[in-house]
């Protein structure tokens, strides 16, 4: 097993006299029993063994130095130590193997390529057999340049077990790492045993002390295991950059505070998609240094997706499956993971049209680094439409067994390799059985894109529609019907034998695109409807209800129970804002026993909607200033002092475990585009990958440090395309809130909206109210249609529409206390009509 650690830690002898095995690594006495290949002649330079290595060689073994004869123990631990400049940075691997087997017993490289300043490495590692033939060896071909490798004080030695892996968490002053809004909670966490609370100081980027204030002692929370002070400073409102914290001797990483901290966080997050798409070219033009071939679209080496068959002996076709994203850093689609992805970037998209503090236009046409940009289209729809086409290509088709039902999951017969390009990869892929599960999904997210794209692709919303019916049916008519569990071979189960949730969140769906009675029955008759679903796990992939509930509450429909639903999403949020609350570093996420479950980033995210959600419907800035702190923990203010978000924060994770963004692992690769999320802390990850077996042993009893930032961790570090949806909403949430400031009160205007079908059609009457002090001098009311509905003509008002979003103006005066009444005549896209519930005059919401 190869084990890598770079930079310099200090060994614990386990014998009283280490054995050196290679005296010679001085180089004090010439070159000793050292060699090179022929075209790296070895030289002594001022004491140090030095090589050149030409440039334009295609594997690393086509230039070798090294040395052989070592004397190496099966099953014993050895220290292999260092010192090595070059020319060009280099990142060779370095081996000790068995001369003529190449059985290694290390194989690694540094984790930052070699430069120009001579730098100390150690390495430990496990001998794998007994043998008087081992060979140290650095190979270093690979670089287009032309190279001087030099290195001394070569040293292995036997009997050194690895120190314990103890990770550089930095100042004991934890802080959001990207910055806080000017008038927004700011909350920091310093790591102290300290009795009693102490003074801190707030700098500016001068060191000119801005704000002091004391700190309050918050006890050892279960999730990090240390003792802590919490630290508020958002009495400070001025906005600046370079900001840091000081308190106890120690100085916080640099922060901004600043109204537009997560602009760029929002369009990052919602462009790391793109990259992650399967079936299409990766432009460099659209994402800089991300280009590649497209995957999966039947060029060898790939074996897929345009004709893939099923499992064999599970049916006897095979479908076109190309498009969609790539699950994670596998090569894998899963509908259920797919189907909550799409659903969150419509639900970011349609929280526009429902949420008075939503921006619709940062989420408009040309928001995002993706080749759909400029096409009329919203971007995030765009985004989202990838992987939707994907899903219902998943559909069995017509007089097929099952038909209607959707295939499970679609993947490699076994693991790709690590790392690798999608193109590159070489195995049969195979659809998995219909399951419920997954049908379900289809027929949830495709009638949520039914409403939604009905304004910019009839033909779209039609389709998805009839799938999104056709589905429900067959779901019912196989009411049971799961993806096993465990192991599969080349992919992951997303199994689930618990579906009542997909059900209910299915029939919320059509309802909300249809009206129809059949479907607001079944939401009723669901377990589920008047169920506590908000429980301590949060919602994810397999816990659906709470997305049900939350769609029910937003998204403008006639349910008769309606106020008990959103009464129900604020109890909710309640719970997860009393752990924010409760937490000293504002963690949204307090699982039972204390247990982080794999993706618990993603969980925490998940817990921040439905808090954002509370406060979208309420307006009670309780909620939002816990989303706020909530992100924090994300960006940094945590026990590891590491923001989860690439590209964000002084101290990133940036090596997250995926098979084409592994630079850390190969410098070929591009690292994981800015604004990607991994799982972050995982209770069992020691128990699944070896890095965090390894790593992370015994950290359960204080979960926060079950994280590593190491491309080999897939428990803890994956990037997985259902934490960067919940990351898209989330920042997309945040940035909303601009600089912090209270959302102005709705009470300037207030509107009544009342239709009534007339034909194909509608007729609506728009009763509009100055509520407010000051005479309009021309006005402007703006709302959006919820399905495909269309403004025909207007009484009382020009009217337009652009997509969903209708603009009625007019240039009389509307003196306070006065209305104004519109006629309205519009054509519905045949599904339910429900009245628009937001509505702004001159820009600001109405009540
Ligand atoms: O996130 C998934 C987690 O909830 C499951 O317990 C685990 C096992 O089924 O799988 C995780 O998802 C992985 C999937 O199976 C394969 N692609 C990568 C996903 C993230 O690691």
């Amino acid at each position: 097993m190869a084990l890598t650690a770079a930079g310099v830690g200090v060994g614990v002898p386990a014998h009283a006299d280490p054995v050196e095995q290679i005296p010679d690594g001085n180089f004090d006495d010439g070159v000793g029993e050292w060699w090179s290949t022929g075209n790296s002649p070895l030289s002594i330079v001022n004491g140090e063994a030095c090589v050149p290595v030409p440039g334009g060689l295609v594997n690393p073994w086509d230039s070798i130095v090294g040395r052989d004869h070592l004397n190496l123990t099966a099953g014993e631990d050895y220290r292999l130590t260092f010192t090595a400049h070059s020319t060009v940075p280099l990142k060779p691997r370095i081996l000790v193997q068995n001369a003529t087997t190449y059985l290694e017993s290390l194989g690694a490289r540094p984790e930052e390529p070699i430069g120009a300043t001579p730098t100390a490495y150690e390495f430990f590692f496990t001998a794998q057999e007994t043998n008087p033939s081992g060979q140290f060896a650095f190979q270093l071909g690979g670089d287009d340049e032309d190279a001087t490798f030099c290195f001394d004080n070569v040293s292995l030695v036997g009997g050194v077990v690895k120190p314990p892996y103890v990770p550089d968490t930095g100042p004991r002053v934890r802080v959001n790492q990207v910055g806080y809004l000017p008038h927004g909670p700011k909350n920091a966490t310093l790591v102290t045993d300290r009795p009693a609370g102490i003074a801190f100081e707030l700098r500016d980027a001068k060191g000119k002390v801005v704000h002091r204030g004391r700190s309050k002692p918050a006890g050892v929370d279960a999730s990090s295991g240390v003792a802590t002070h919490t630290i508020s400073f958002s009495a400070y409102t001025k906005a600046g950059t370079g900001f840091t914290l000081v308190a106890d001797g120690e100085t916080s990483h640099p922060f901004d505070i600043s109204p537009a901290a997560y602009d760029k966080l929002r369009a990052d997050t919602l462009s790391a998609f793109y990259p992650q798409r399967s079936g299409i070219e990766i432009k460099d033009s659209v994402a800089p240094g991300y280009a590649r071939p497209a995957g999966h679209v039947g060029v060898a080496p790939n074996k897929g997706d345009l004709s893939v068959a099923c499992l064999p002996g599970t049916c006897d076709y095979a479908l076109d499956v190309t498009g969609g994203w790539y699950d994670a850093g596998d090569f894998g689609k899963y509908v259920v993971n797919g189907g909550i992805a799409a659903y969150q970037l419509m639900s970011a998209f349609e929280r526009t049209k429902t949420a008075r503090s939503a921006q619709a236009d940062k989420l408009g046409d040309g928001t995002v680094r993706l080749p759909e940009r400029g096409n009329g289209v919203p971007d995030i729809l765009d985004e989202a439409r990838w992987e939707l086409d994907f899903i219902l290509k998943m559909q069995v088709p017509d007089g097929k067994p099952l038909a209607g039902m959707a295939h499970h999951k679609m993947h490699d017969e076994s693991w790709a390799g690590y790392p690798m390009l999608p193109s590159a990869g070489d195995k049969t892929r195979y659809l998995h059985p219909p399951s419920t599960a997954a049908t379900l999904n289809l027929a949830a997210t495709a009638a949520q894109a039914a409403r939604l794209y009905a304004p910019y692709d009839k033909a779209f919303a039609t389709r998805a529609l009839r799938a999104a019916r056709k589905a429900y049916d067959a779901a019912l008519a196989n009411p049971a019907l799961y993806a096993p569990g465990g192991g599969d071979a080349g992919g992951g189960p997303y199994d689930d034998t618990n579906v009542t949730d997909e059900f209910y969140w299915a029939a919320a769906e059509l309802y909300l695109t249809t009206g129809e009675k059949r479907f607001a029955d079944a939401v009723r008759a669901s377990p589920l409807h008047a169920a506590d679903v908000w429980v301590a796990t949060g919602f994810d992939w397999q816990q659906r209800a709470q997305l049900a509930r939350l769609e029910l509450a937003t998204v403008p429909n006639a349910l008769p129970d309606r106020d008990r639903v959103r009464r129900s999403v604020v109890d909710g949020a309640r719970r997860y804002l009393a752990n924010v609350t409760a937490s000293p570093w504002s963690l949204a996420y307090a699982p039972p026993g204390n247990a982080f479950d794999w993706g618990s980033n993603g969980l925490v995210l998940n817990n921040l909607q439905v808090i954002a959600t509370a406060y979208d419907l309420t307006n009670d800035m309780k909620f939002r200033d816990a989303v706020l702190s909530g992100m924090d923990y994300l960006l940094g203010r945590n026990a590891l002092n590491r923001s989860y978000i690439t590209g964000y924060g002084e101290v990133d994770t940036h090596r997250q475990y995926h098979r084409w963004f592994a630079n850390s692992i190969d410098d070929d690769l591009p690292p994981p585009p800015p604004g990607s999320i991994g799982g972050g802390p995982n209770s069992y990850a020691s128990t699944w990958d070896s890095t965090a077996a390894d790593k992370l042993a015994g950290c359960e009893s204080r979960p926060q440090w079950c994280s590593i930032d190491d491309a080999q961790s897939y428990a803890t570090n994956e990037i997985a395309i259902n934490w960067m949806s919940t990351l898209a909403w989330a920042a997309s949430f945040v940035a909303d809130q601009d600089n912090g400031e209270a959302a102005p009160r709705a009470n300037a205007c207030h509107v009544h909206y009342t239709a009534l079908p007339s034909g194909t059609g509608f007729v609506a009457a728009v009763e509009v109210r100055n509520t407010g002090p000051a005479t309009l001098k021309g006005w402007e009311l703006t709302f959006a249609f919820v399905g495909g509905q269309r403004v025909e003509a207007a009484q009382g008002a020009r009217a337009s529409q652009a997509g969903a979003t209708v603009t009625l103006a007019g240039g009389d005066q509307l003196k306070p206390g006065k209305s104004l009444l519109i006629g309205l005549r519009g054509t519905s896209a045949g599904g339910a009509n429900p009245a628009p519930e937001l509505f702004r005059l001159n820009g600001s919401a109405c009540s």
